[in-house]
Parts: structure tokens; C-alpha cells; sequence
């Protein structure tokens, strides 16, 4: 009696092993990390931060945080999955898309493998989000060995213990043995498994840390992510360059609000570009520039395959200069595809930035400029430091495209002056690379390291975010010629 009593106990104990080797295997199985991917949008009149949580492998739901900045005009927007090119009024999410810095989470389903589009529509216009849903992959062997042996093992745990088994101690024993080597192979094959899981399913994860220290800069032309450089020169041709045209709607009209159409076709083939990759939140990081010294950085929404959509407000009449920074999946690289723009009615004459360093008044604060004596073909470090109620450092500036501050600048045409539809003027686009601070935010300093390529002047636009608003300090720069030639 005493040593039945002992058998079945030891079976128990058996039992609890297993469960508590087979909890954590299990749940280890379904955990696979997911991928979580910002986007900016500018639609309409609205920016909007999208942070997308793509769904699992085979598809299933999709959180989706919608996050309005900038200046938001009251209203909802509608938020949908479809498969490319669906109707989103099929299955709509209303989102508020006020006030700002308000986010609102809204869970999407993507049921099925393969090409879907999140769509967000403020009534005129209707984003695309491209997003990819990946099939699920082969059970590995590990856990068809971890299941086998545990379902071996459960099972004979069962009929170890059951009444009429337990007056038969041989094929009780026999049971416990089969249970036990159930359970070993399972053990086994749980702690011979992979320590991560494989990749996660949607498209790349744009969370990457910028690398410390250092800084991070886009040239124009086709000059790939190299720091400080900016190939105007170079235009954008070779393989994978994409060509951008931009057309404004009908009558274009000063202080009239437009939508600014991009169409993007392949240099090389004139196939329709529609493989763009997220890179620093946004498919395309626009800049267009006026004649009037104007920057507008905004992040067009794709409407269709190859054709995205922007609103702009022209203050001037004349010839914009639009820089769209791209790139392609695979090894497309970087790249700065420029093209302009006509509105009508008379340009302004640009009216630049006071050269070189000095106090700003921006959005309330003190904006202090700091511009060495630029020299052509040498690094120069441009840095802003931030104060407000007269004199108190700024520390809350908020991460924008997962930077403290960029800097945007255009170089002299042949005209000796930043001319924005002049593609002998340099563009640039220079990343603060400084770590947030313990708050997550940034300030009071944001600094830019950039060779300017060659003398004359150049205007620049240092951006940073706070309280949602993107702030703009416009500097100009003068650069004089070096005593040797620049490489
Ligand atoms: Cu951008």
C-alpha cells in the first residue's frame, strides 16, 4: 500500500515536471517577436505618426497608433486593411485625428499571406500603407519532438494512473518508463532549441539605433548615406535611380492650398517605382523649396503604385525645387531625386536668413546659432542651443524621425545663390545624432556636422520637434574657398 502510495506520488511529481517544462515551450512557440514600424504621413492639412504593429506570420490583427502632430484640424479620419488597391469603406475605423500628441490605437485585422494596404483617408485623400504579411514557416524539428514527447509522456501519465492500470504494478512501471522518456525527449529537444525565433513577419523594422557618436548625413544626386557629402552634381542615374516628376493641380495658385502629385518611374526601365522601403519613418522625405528661401519638409502618402500625394501652400509665385530622398528595397541604396514646380503669379525675391551665428526668436524660445567660419572641403560643425523665459535651457525638444533635429540645406547655383530649381545647387540632409536624454527627449544643443562642398552661400534649416510642432531656425551660411582643392 505504502509503496503504491509512493509510486503514485512520484508520478505526480513526474506530471507537474512536465507541465512546467511544457508551459514555456509552448508559449515560446506563439511569442515570435512582431515588427513595429513608424510612418509619417502628411494627408491633407494633417501630419499623422502611424506606429504599426505588423501581424503575426499567416496574418491576424493589427494594432495600429494613430498619432496626430503638427496643426490638426478638428475631424476624424478613417483607417482600414485591404488587400492592394481595395476599397476601404469596406470594413472603415474611425480615428479622431485631434487633439495633437493625443494618440489613439486601433486594432486592424489582416487576415491572409501577402500584400495589404493600410489604408487612411480624411475624406479627400486616401493613404496606402504598404504591408506585407508573411507566410508562416516550417514547424522546426525541435518542436515537433518537444510536442511528441510531451503528448507520449502525458498520455502515459494518464494510464499509469488510472484505477484498473494501478492494481497491475508491472504495466503501471511499464507506463511510468514510457512517461519518463516522453519526457526526456521533450526536455531534450526544449533546451537543444534556438535561443531566438525566426524573424518577424511584416516588412523591415525601422527601430535601429542610430549609431553613437556619430553623425549621419543624405547628399543630393546619387550619393549614398555618406556623411557631409552632397552631390548635386551627380544626378541620380544608374540603376534603380528613380525618376520623380511632380505636377500641381490645376491652377496652382499663390496661398491656395494644392495637392502636390509625384509620379516615380524607374531611370533605367520607366517601369513604375513602387518598392520603396521605410527609411527614418517615412517613404519620402520631400523638401520644396521657394523662391522665396521657403522649406516645407513634409513626407508624402502614397495613393497608388508609384504615385504619391502631398499638400502644399505656396506662398510666392515662381519655380519650386522639390528634393524627394528615397530608398529601394534591396540594395537601391540612398538616393535624392530632385524636380520642380511652377505656381503662378509673381515670386517673391528671397529674402535669406541673417548670415551666420546669432540669436533667433522661434515658436517662444530663443533660438542661438553657432556657425564657425565655414571652409570649403572642411568638416563644419553648425549647432543650435535652445532657451526660453530668458535664459532656461530647453531639455523637452521631442525625437522627430527618430532624430533630435535635422538639418536641411541648399547650396549656391551658378548664380552664386541658393537656387532651389538650379541643379547645380548642393542639397543636404544632416541628422543630430546625439543620444535622448533619460526623459527621451532632447535639448538644449542639437548640432550637425557637414563638409559644405564648395564656397558661396548656402541656406540652411535646423528642425527639431516640441510640443508636436516641427520648429524651423532658417541660418545662412557663407562658405569661403579652401586653399587646396577639395577632393
Ligand atoms: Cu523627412
Amino acid at each position: 500500500m505504502i509503496a503504491q502510495r509512493g509510486r503514485t506520488c512520484a508520478l505526480l511529481v513526474l506530471l507537474a515536471a512536465l507541465l512546467a517544462v511544457l508551459a514555456p515551450v509552448a508559449s515560446a512557440h506563439e511569442s515570435t517577436p512582431v515588427g513595429v514600424q513608424r510612418v509619417e504621413l502628411s494627408l491633407g492639412a494633417r501630419t499623422l505618426a502611424l506606429t504599426i504593429t505588423a501581424p503575426p506570420e499567416g496574418g491576424g490583427r493589427m494594432p495600429v497608433v494613430v498619432l496626430p502632430r503638427g496643426d490638426a484640424p478638428p475631424g476624424d479620419v478613417t483607417l482600414a486593411a485591404v488587400r492592394p488597391g481595395g476599397d476601404p469603406a469596406a470594413a472603415p475605423v474611425v480615428v479622431p485625428a485631434a487633439p495633437v500628441g493625443q494618440p489613439h490605437e486601433v486594432v486592424l485585422s489582416a487576415d491572409g499571406i501577402g500584400a495589404w494596404e493600410i489604408t487612411v483617408a480624411d475624406g479627400s485623400t486616401v493613404a496606402r500603407v504598404p504591408i506585407t504579411v508573411a507566410a508562416p514557416g516550417p514547424t522546426p524539428g525541435w518542436v515537433w519532438a518537444v510536442r511528441i514527447g510531451a503528448a507520449l509522456g502525458v498520455i502515459a501519465l494518464i494510464a499509469a494512473l488510472a484505477p484498473s492500470v494501478r492494481q497491475r504494478p508491472r504495466l503501471a512501471l511499464a507506463l511510468g518508463a514510457v512517461a519518463l522518456v516522453g519526457v526526456t525527449v521533450a526536455v531534450t529537444a526544449a533546451s537543444t532549441a534556438p535561443t531566438t525565433s525566426p524573424a518577424p513577419s511584416a516588412t523591415p523594422v525601422d527601430e535601429a539605433a542610430p549609431p553613437a557618436g556619430g553623425h549621419a548625413g543624405h547628399g543630393g544626386g546619387a550619393m549614398p548615406d555618406m556623411p557631409g557629402m552632397a552631390a548635386a552634381d551627380m544626378p541620380a542615374t544608374g540603376p534603380g535611380a528613380v525618376v520623380v516628376t511632380a505636377r500641381t493641380g490645376p491652377g496652382a495658385q499663390v496661398g491656395a492650398p494644392t495637392d502636390l502629385v509625384l509620379d516615380l518611374t524607374d531611370g533605367s526601365t520607366g517601369a513604375v517605382v513602387d518598392d520603396l522601403t521605410i527609411h527614418d519613418d517615412a517613404p519620402i522625405h520631400l523638401a520644396v523649396m521657394g523662391p522665396d528661401g521657403s522649406l516645407a519638409h513634409v513626407h508624402p502618402v502614397r495613393v497608388a503604385p508609384g504615385r504619391y500625394v502631398v499638400r502644399v501652400q505656396p506662398a510666392t509665385g515662381g519655380r519650386y525645387g522639390v528634393f524627394a530622398e528615397m530608398e529601394r528595397a534591396g540594395d537601391g541604396g540612398h538616393q535624392v531625386a530632385r524636380t520642380a514646380f511652377d505656381v503662378a503669379g509673381p515670386a517673391a525675391p528671397a529674402t535669406p536668413a541673417a548670415p551666420g551665428g546669432g540669436i533667433r526668436q522661434v515658436a517662444g524660445m530663443d533660438a542661438e546659432v553657432t556657425a564657425p567660419a565655414a571652409v570649403a572641403g572642411r568638416p563644419t560643425r553648425v549647432s543650435v542651443a535652445f532657451t526660453r523665459d530668458g535664459g532656461v535651457p530647453v531639455t523637452d525638444l521631442q525625437g522627430w524621425l527618430g532624430m533630435g533635429g535635422h538639418l536641411m540645406l541648399l547650396g549656391p547655383g551658378n548664380a552664386g545663390t541658393p537656387t532651389p530649381s538650379d541643379p547645380s545647387s548642393a542639397f543636404g540632409h544632416v541628422h543630430d545624432m546625439s543620444a535622448a536624454g533619460p526623459a527621451g527627449t532632447y535639448g538644449p544643443q542639437v548640432g550637425f556636422d557637414y563638409t559644405f562642398p564648395r564656397a558661396g552661400r548656402y541656406a540652411l534649416w535646423v528642425q527639431v520637434q516640441r510640443d508636436w510642432q516641427v520648429l524651423t531656425v532658417p541660418v545662412t551660411v557663407d562658405v569661403a574657398a579652401g586653399s587646396a582643392p577639395t577632393p
